[in-house]
C-alpha cells in the first residue's frame, strides 16, 4: 500500500534561513517552493533521492498565519519534525482502506498538495502520535 517515504515535514518559523541551513548543511536543492493558502502554509521541497517508485523530499514549513495547522504546532512544540508523508498509488483508495481500519481521516476527501500531488492527512492520535500524510504525485 505504501511506495515510499515521499516526504518528512518539517515546522519552522522561517522559511529561508532553513532553506539556507539545508542548502549549507547538507547540499540538498529546493526543486519547488509553493504556498498552500488552504493548507495555511509556505512550503519548499528540497530533493533528496530518487527510487524505483519516485522521489523523497524534505519539505520545509513555515505558517502563513499563527492559527494554522504548522502555527499551532510552533506555538505548542516548537520547531521540528511535523509530519511524515508516504507516497501512494490511489490516494482515494489508501483513504478508504486505511479509514476501514479505524483510523481517522482528517480530510474527506483529497486536498492539493505540493507539485500537483493529492493528498490526505490520517490524525496524529490514531497513528501513534504521527501526523501522517498519504501523497499520490502526478507524476507517474
Ligand atoms: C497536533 N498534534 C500533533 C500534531 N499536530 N501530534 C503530532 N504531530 C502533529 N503535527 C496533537 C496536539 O499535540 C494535540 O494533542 C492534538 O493533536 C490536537 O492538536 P491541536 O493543537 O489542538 O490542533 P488541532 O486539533 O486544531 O489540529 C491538529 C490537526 C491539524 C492534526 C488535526 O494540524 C491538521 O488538520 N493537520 C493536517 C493539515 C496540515 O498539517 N497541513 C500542513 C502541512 P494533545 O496536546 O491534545 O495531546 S501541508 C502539506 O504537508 C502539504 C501541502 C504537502 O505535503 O503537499
Ligand atoms: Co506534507
Amino acid at each position: 500500500m505504501l511506495l515510499r517515504i515521499d516526504h518528512v515535514g518539517i515546522a519552522c518559523h522561517n522559511l529561508e534561513e532553513k532553506i539556507e541551513f539545508y542548502e549549507s548543511t547538507f547540499g540538498l536543492v529546493v526543486v519547488s517552493r509553493e504556498v498552500n493558502e488552504e493548507q495555511g502554509v509556505r512550503e519548499a521541497m528540497l530533493h533528496v533521492a530518487d527510487g524505483d517508485s519516485g522521489a523523497s523530499y524534505i519539505q520545509l514549513l513555515e505558517p502563513l498565519h499563527p492559527d494554522s495547522a504548522v502555527g499551532k504546532y510552533l506555538s505548542k512544540r516548537g520547531e521540528g519534525v511535523h509530519h511524515i508523508g508516504y507516497g501512494v498509488p490511489d490516494v482515494a483508495k489508501a483513504m478508504a482502506d486505511i479509514g476501514a481500519k479505524g483510523v481517522r481521516l482528517i480530510d474527506e476527501r483529497p486536498r492539493h498538495g505540493s507539485m500537483g500531488a493529492s493528498i490526505a492527512f490520517l490524525h496524529p492520535k490514531d497513528v501513534g502520535g504521527v501526523l501522517t500524510e498519504l501523497v499520490e504525485t502526478s507524476r507517474h
